[in-house]
């Protein structure tokens, strides 16, 4: 078993999108570690894209991230971050598969309802971002 980090994004809460979003990610295997409804501040979004500092869609992807409520998730399964990043579908929601979670929900390539972690590693610096030992289970 392994481990990835979610959020789901301010426009698919939004639009109330969260519990077929769940609904979608649990039925797909993952199980839930941790979990919770909460909001960024501009300079938490600015911190946890701090890898994308010098892309052109920073400033846009800050302040989309910090617009509104997200639920944010540590998910197990085997294979949990190729697995989940396949659930999710392309970046470009117009270049996603059929019955992903971007084709499903997502509006654009900056509102794209759902993150997910692209290795490993940042599935752990991601969770750990969001939750402390206390809020694993
Ligand atoms: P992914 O989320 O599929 O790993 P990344 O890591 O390339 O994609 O980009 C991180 C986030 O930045 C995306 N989820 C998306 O919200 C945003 N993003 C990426 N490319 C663009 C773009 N061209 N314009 C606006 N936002 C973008």
């Amino acid at each position: 078993m392994n481990r990835t980090f979610t959020m789901i994004k301010p426009d698919a809460t939004s639009k109330g999108y969260t519990g077929a979003i769940l609904d979608q990610i649990m039925k797909a295997g993952f199980t839930v570690k941790a979990m919770k409804w909460t909001k960024l501040t501009v300079e938490q979004a600015g911190q946890f894209y701090e890898v994308h500092k010098e892309r052109p869609f920073y400033g846009e992807l800050v302040a989309f991230m910090s617009s509104g409520p997200i639920v944010a998730a540590i998910l197990e399964k085997d294979n949990a971050v190729a697995d989940f990043r396949k659930l999710i579908g392309a970046t470009n929601p117009a270049q996603a598969e059929e019955g992903t979670i971007r084709k499903n929900f997502a509006a654009s390539m900056g509102e794209n309802a759902v993150h997910g972690s692209d290795s490993d590693e940042n599935a752990q610096i991601e969770g750990n971002f969001f939750f402390a030992a206390t809020e694993r289970f």
